[in-house]
């Protein structure tokens, strides 16, 4: 996605998508519980379902990589839960949270280590710096559905 920078761009919330996979199995419960007893409040939170253009859009910087296609039919396939979450240090300390892109090389006790099949159904989505975090939670997010 289009970068930007602002001087006062906050430091304290995420992005996270619970993928199809994790609705599909029936891990919603599971993985919200393991967030936010890491200290994590949840700011914004939703079912919704990603169409395709949805998905090429949110995915764009992927667009090249030969996954593409496959990253784009898995997650428009089902339901997910996009949520804000907001605790100090917030895109980092999540991506500690959920672990390594793929399950095999994701820390024990970490979310994809517990949840995700494989490194492309890999259970949830975290934000990757400050700036995506923002474009990302606006893009599911009006600011009015944000607390
Ligand atoms: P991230 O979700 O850990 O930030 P990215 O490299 O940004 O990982 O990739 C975005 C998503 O694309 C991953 O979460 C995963 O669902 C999918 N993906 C990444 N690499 C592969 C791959 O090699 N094969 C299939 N899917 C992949
Ligand atoms: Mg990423």
């Amino acid at each position: 996605m289009h970068k930007f920078f602002t001087p006062d761009m906050r430091t304290d919330r995420t992005f996270t998508m619970l993928k199809p996979d994790s609705v599909e199995k029936g891990h919603i419960g599971a993985i919200l519980e393991k967030i936010t007893a890491a200290g994590f409040r949840i700011v914004a939170m939703k079912l919704t379902q990603m169409t395709t253009d949805d998905a090429k859009a949110f995915y764009a910087i992927h667009k090249e990589r030969p996954f593409f296609g496959e990253l784009v039919e898995y997650m428009t396939r089902g339901p997910i839960v996009a949520a804000i979450l907001e605790k100090e240090n917030a895109v980092a300390d999540f991506r500690t949270l959920i672990g390594a892109t793929n399950p095999e090389e994701a820390a024990e006790g970490t979310i994809r280590k517990l949840y995700a099949a494989s490194i492309g159904e890999n259970a949830v989505h975290g934000s990757d710096s400050d700036e995506n975090a923002a474009i990302e939670g606006n893009f599911h997010f009006a600011g009015r559905e944000q607390f």
